[in-house]
């Protein structure tokens, strides 16, 4: 087996989707469970990318081994992008989803332009700081009621046109093939082959001793010294 990475988060269902999509290759796919307590991550980065990035760099540099976490949420055109990385929180720091939901159709009762998409970004790094970023978005329009008991989060009020129902009204496989996150995924998956040199690469330098300049500088090269 080549490398182990870390995917952060406790989520059964992703690392499941996760280790599946790429059972093909040689790498074993971990969840945060498989280790002792981590500290959690704050996710109040300003984008998805910001918040992806952070979860996967702090878990990375945390554990000592190449990890990957996601972001993701709803973009709304006529609320200019919100509630986008608020999305988890939109009705407050413990809402639930049926809370959220119930926020949006308020603000959006008066409105005729339903717009929207969700967004998601995958981010790939190592201890060390450097890594690879994987975007997926998925247009839809927001309802003006819930339809829909599958899913979660906004899905019963995202209309999806592709599918001609709400994502709550559609399987998870219908959802995986075309959705945000099914997309950003298989755009990782796409290059695989890719990423695994890419990774070789950065933990070789990881491990290779840092150049120490002044060891040279405080040599005393006069000639009584070299005997
Ligand atoms: P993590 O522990 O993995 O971070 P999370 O619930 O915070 O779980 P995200 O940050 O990826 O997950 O998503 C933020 C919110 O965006 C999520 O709570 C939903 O309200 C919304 N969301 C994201 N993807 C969604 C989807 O496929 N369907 C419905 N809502 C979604």
């Amino acid at each position: 087996m080549g490398h182990t990475i870390v995917l952060a988060t406790k989520n059964q269902g992703k690392i499941k989707e996760f280790q599946e999509l790429l059972k093909n290759f040689p790498i074993e796919i971990k969840g945060l469970n498989d280790f002792g307590p981590i500290p959690e991550v704050v996710e109040d980065g300003e984008t998805f990318d910001d918040n992806a990035y952070k979860k996967a760099h702090f878990t990375a540099k945390f554990l000592g081994l190449p990890a990957i976490a996601d972001d993701s949420g709803l973009v709304v055109d006529a609320l200019n992008g919100a509630p986008g990385v608020y999305s988890a929180r939109y009705a407050g720091e413990n809402a639930t989803d049926a809370d959220n939901i119930k926020k949006l159709l308020h603000e959006l009762a008066d409105e005729t332009n339903r717009q929207a998409a969700f967004e998601c970004v995958i981010s790939l790094a190592v201890p060390s700081g450097p890594a690879l970023t994987y975007e997926g978005r998925c247009e839809g329009e927001i309802t003006t009621a819930a339809k829909g008991d599958g899913g979660f989060g906004y899905d019963p009020v995202f209309y999806c046109p592709e599918l001609s129902k709400t994502f709550a009204e559609s399987s998870m496989a219908e959802k995986n093939k075309i959705s945000h996150r099914g997309k950003a995924l298989a755009e990782m998956v796409a290059e695989f082959d890719k990423i695994i040199p890419w990774l070789n690469a950065r933990l070789q330098e990881e491990k290779a001793p840092k150049p120490d300049h002044t060891e040279f500088e405080h040599n005393d090269w006069s000639e009584d010294k070299m005997v």
